[in-house]
């Protein structure tokens, strides 16, 4: 691991040869077995992370809510000068932490870097908003009456985050429930645990130099049943957690049977459509990035192009020339564009979705395949694929979170496509390819697109920070990051004070004494 600087990206960040995987922020404990963290990029063990026991878990929540006594009574925009200060740390380590990313996770080093630019960019906005958490005033209908509304941070937040943005969705979450004066607990992908040692690292060097109590920031560790001891728990009002339709539907489950909140982000099934007035280059760049990137991990990556009959061989073309151009390897290496998938299991579900596609009579247009020899030694590098099929194929209206990308086509009207790019159970990111006034603002009406981003000349993945982040149907209905996304992680009251000596009631109701 000494190539590529991992080596001293490991010393800066904190991270040793067996990391405890539990804090509370000042103190490190774990008690429970140890998980071994594999780099995909060359198979190497890169470090064990021991996990979070019961018991361990019991004093994190203990210390957590006792912390939150402290830590709400502090005044937001002091809070935001802490995430101000968190984030001075993130542009510092920037570089050793992207590395980290890229090494643990697979990504390449540049989308590693956009990843920890995406903390950057979430905390600033949370320093901000830390002087806007406001409420709304009303009109009282009764006399000498003043009505208001206010936001009350909730308590601890328990964040389970997925292996494909190991940091970045820690810290759209944590960033904005701090300054609205919560605390958090973070179970990171038990895919990708050191990340999360390393980002707790951070956090905690922080609230120790300004004086707070620890708890704020803790961090646990293991796989599904170590997130149950949150959803089953009260004492953690709110679960935001990111990962498959599967997952988020076994943890609404679990925290709507206590009816605490959860906020899900789950599977996308997003595809771009190409209409007869699309500019072909920036359709081939939004397309290929979107399914390609990330070896086809993100929840927004591009899985389907419903694509008009008119440019049907056209678009076709020029995607499967530029496929030509990929290269796959060492995403380190920054002349790649595709690096590994997770592990092994998701070569697997590669394998089986290609195998599928062509079962129900699919025709395969860039052949897939897993790579071997010299620098694939990790057995998960795979071939980004291309299978021409239909849209209510079994295997297209599933999520399989690899390189693998469906073209289908429309003809008519922009309805007729839009129907498709709907007729999926997720609903996270959409995209039109258009030059058209007509069909773009169609796709975007009532009558559009469904999901919860609509994009028009843009591809389906690489949402900024500042809007809202989510989508509907199995996807979840969560929103994170921006826009008013931090309303998830307070209590609203409504307040109403009578300044007179009468008490009238509402509704014009008499109740004489
Ligand atoms: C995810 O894949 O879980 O829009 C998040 C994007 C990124 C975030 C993806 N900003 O592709």
């Amino acid at each position: 691991a000494t190539e590529f600087g991992i080596d001293e990206a490991l010393k800066q960040l904190g991270i040793n040869e067996v990391n405890n995987g539990t804090s509370t922020g000042s103190d490190w404990f774990s008690s429970g077995e140890e998980i071994s963290s594999y780099s995909p990029v060359d198979g190497q063990l890169i470090a064990k992370v021991k996990t979070t026991t019961k018991d361990d878990y019991e004093k994190v929540v203990t210390t957590a809510s006792s912390a939150f006594k402290t830590w709400r009574k502090m005044p937001a925009p002091q809070r935001g000068e802490v995430v101000r200060q968190f984030n001075e740390e993130l542009r510092r380590l920037k570089e050793p932490l992207g590395k980290l990313v890229s090494y643990e996770m697979g990504k390449s080093y540049q989308e590693g870097l956009g990843e920890v630019q995406e903390m950057i960019d979430i905390c600033d906005f949370a320093v901000g908003l830390s002087r806007q958490l406001h409420g709304l005033t009303m009109h009282s209908e009764r006399p000498g009456h003043r009505m208001y509304e206010q936001y009350h941070p909730l308590g601890v937040v328990g964040i389970i985050s997925a292996f494909n943005f190991p940091v970045a969705v820690w810290a759209w979450n944590t960033a904005l429930a701090w300054v609205c004066g919560d605390v958090c607990i973070w179970k990171p992908s038990e895919k990708t645990p050191l990340t999360g040692v390393a980002c707790q690292n951070i956090a905690q060097r922080v609230f120790k130099e300004n004086g707070l109590p620890e708890g704020i920031s803790c961090l646990i560790n293991g796989d599904y049943k170590v997130g149950e001891f949150m959803t089953t728990d009260k004492r953690v009002p709110l679960i935001s957690a990111t990962g498959s339709t599967r997952m988020g539907k076994i943890v609404a489950s679990k925290v709507g049977e206590r009816l605490g909140k959860s906020l899900l982000e789950l599977g996308g099934n997003n595809a771009i459509i190409v209409t007869p007035d699309a500019d072909i280059k920036m359709t081939v760049i939004g397309a290929v990035f979107g399914a390609v990137g990330t070896a086809g991990q993100r929840c927004t990556s591009t899985r389907r192009l419903i694509i008009h009959d008119s440019m049907y061989d056209k678009v076709k073309n020029a995607i499967v020339d530029a496929y030509g151009q990929l290269k796959i390897g060492n995403p380190l290496d920054e002349t790649n564009h595709v690096g590994p998938l997770i592990d092994k299991d998701a070569v697997a579900n590669y394998n089986k979705a290609l195998e599928r596609v062509v079962e129900e009579g699919g025709k395969i247009i860039v052949e897939g395949g897993v790579l071997e020899g010299e620098g694939y030694e990790s057995g998960c590098y795979v071939k980004p694929a291309i299978a021409e099929a239909q849209n209510d194929f079994e295997i297209v209206q599933h999520e399989t979170f690899a390189p693998v990308l469906y073209l289908t086509k429309y003809s008519g009207d922009i309805e007729n496509a839009i129907d498709l790019q709907n007729s999926v159970n997720q609903g996270l990111s959409s995209a039109i390819m258009t030059n058209n006034l007509r069909e773009a603002e169609h796709f975007l009406s009532v009558a559009g697109s469904d999901c919860g981003i609509a994009n028009v000349n843009i591809g389906t993945s690489g949402a900024e920070i500042g809007g809202a982040f989510g989508g509907e149907k199995e996807t979840g209905g969560g929103r994170e990051s921006g826009s008013d996304a931090w309303k998830v992680y307070m209590r609203r009251q409504t307040n109403t004070i009578n300044y007179t000596t009468e008490l009238p009631l509402a509704q014009g109701i008499k109740f004489d004494l």
